[in-house]
């Protein structure tokens, strides 16, 4: 839904109405033709009035009935007080728990807007987290630079639900799509569980969520969705794998780089229908939790990711080069939890089985097999669990269908694994609230009573917007609080 600003108002009057953006000034998110997304509208609106600690004045009045969204908006007023880490009320929920109009912006090109290297031969990443970035402007989850090159096989297409392409894909994908004989097992099968795991590198565990829960992170998760979209309407700069746009990253669109100052990812921590699990595969309860994001495609991404491996450690230093992070017990493991059930349509998974123990170096999506494309991890329920040993090899896959594909997660390090990328991200607040084992596994990532939560509660598809709020944040500690925190990153 779009609104052309000079039908109603003029230009003027509406750049007015938007915080930082006087007369005359291009408004942001205003698309170059002169339309401005309904939501980005509704949420400045909001924004503003917040600012002048005032409801919305009749000036605007016009506008938000235009609109007609802007009850969805109402939780933006939480923006300027903590009370935003614990979501509640926000959502535009088509009473189903899904996000309603979003995505498939066809002016947005296929592979976006950024120029995009295409050197890329194989996705290995032995580097992992320590990456080097490339030398162009993408958003991209730092771990995923080798994947910047995008998807080739769609770069004549056009981002649109009825494009003969699309059609064609989402035909095909109708009748292909999804790991044929896929095992979805109990909460109660522990074991299976685990030997699937170990096996595979992946298993689906069903029912993992009753209903309440399940309703309570999906309006969070939504209500993240929509903060990432009210600064990037028509989702062009996206910032989750590889850059690609119409997806996101919840923990890279985070400032903190994590989503543990969100009450509704902490409850994911430690449920009875996963912990057993856990401690099964891991072989002991002494695992921490390592950090907490997951992924969105939105409607319209019509891009397969490269396969990858989310590798967050530097490879073995072992001189004699007999062992490699593929030979070892599961270091670290997420748990995805789907937010709608996953469709051959929708942008399921895909998932190698195996792969976690494979040494040969991952496909580009050129050389990548059919039979991998069409390895998705569907159908499978909303509620459900999808526990992923991180090495194994997997991507994301086009979401073709009208709703958003939110896989909020958690990751947890084996109880002989850390890494130089854990981050103290969740308020002491939070980690109270935990049971007694839920703060046991926390403790690499609770902050201390009354600390400064870096980059908490602020979230933005764009990393410099991200890095101007941590050096707000930073401006208004002492230098010793600063000093102490780099030290302790
Ligand atoms: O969104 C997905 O399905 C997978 C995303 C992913 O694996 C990643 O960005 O690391
Ligand atoms: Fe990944």
């Amino acid at each position: 839904m779009s609104i052309k600003f000079r039908s109603y108002r003029s230009r003027t009057e509406i750049c007015y109405a938007l915080p930082n953006h006087r007369s005359g000034k291009k408004a942001r998110g205003m698309t170059a033709n002169g339309h401005i997304s309904a939501e980005r509208l509704a949420f400045a609106i909001c924004q503003e009035a917040v600012t002048r600690h005032s409801s919305a004045s009749s000036t605007y009045f016009p506008v938000m009935l235009l609109s007609n969204e802007i009850d969805r908006f109402k939780h933006v007023q939480d923006y300027s007080s903590k009370s935003i880490w614990n979501s509640n009320d926000g959502g535009v929920m088509a009473g189903d728990g899904r996000l309603s109009n979003a995505g498939w912006n066809a002016s947005v090109p296929p592979n976006g807007l950024a120029n995009r290297p295409r050197g890329a031969t194989t996705n290995d990443n032995p580097d992992g987290l320590a990456s080097a970035a490339a030398d162009i402007e993408i958003e991209t989850t730092p771990e995923h630079m080798n994947l910047v090159a995008g998807d080739p096989s769609c770069a004549n297409w056009i981002r649109a639900y009825d494009d003969p392409n699309v059609v064609a894909l989402r035909e095909r994908l109708r009748q292909e799509n999804g790991i044929k004989g896929l095992e979805l097992v109990a909460p109660d099968e522990v074991k299976r569980a685990a030997a699937l795991l170990h096996r595979d590198g992946f298993v689906v565990v069903r029912d993992v969520l009753d209903p309440a829960q399940l309703e309570r992170i999906q309006k969070a998760s939504n209500k993240a969705v929509e903060e990432l979209m009210a600064d990037d309407p028509d989702c062009a700069a996206g910032g989750g794998a590889g850059g690609l746009p119409h997806r996101y990253s919840f923990g890279g669109g985070s400032a903190s780089r994590h989503m543990l100052h969100v009450k509704e990812w902490c409850e994911l921590i430690d449920l009875e229908t996963t912990t057993p699990i856990l401690t099964e595969i891991f072989g002991s309860s002494n695992y921490v939790v390592g950090g907490s994001g997951g992924d969105i495609a939105m409607p319209g991404a019509i891009e397969y990711q490269g396969l990858h491996s989310d590798n967050m450690w530097s490879e073995l230093p072992d001189p004699f080069g007999h062992i490699n992070m593929r030979d070892l017990p599961v270091p670290v493991l997420t748990i995805n939890f789907p937010m709608i059930d996953l469709t051959t349509e929708n942008g399921p998974i895909r998932q190698i089985p195996g792969s976690q123990r494979w040494r040969a170096p991952i496909p580009s999506l050129a050389d990548e097999p059919d039979w991998m494309k069409l390895s998705t991890v569907c159908p499978a329920p909303a509620g459900c669990a999808v526990f992923r040993d991180i090495r194994a090899w997997h991507g994301g896959t086009p979401n073709l269908s009208k709703d958003v594909r939110a896989m909020p997660n958690v990751e947890y390090y084996a109880p002989w694994f850390r890494s130089e990328g854990i981050m103290r991200c969740m308020p002491y607040e939070r980690w109270q609230e935990l049971s007694p084992h839920g703060q046991r596994i926390s403790r690499y990532v609770v902050c201390d009573k009354g600390e400064t939560v870096i980059g908490a509660g602020y979230m933005h598809p764009k990393a410099k917007m991200r890095e101007k709020f941590k050096e707000k944040q930073f401006s208004e500690m002492s230098p010793e609080a600063i000093q102490e925190y780099l030290h302790r990153l």
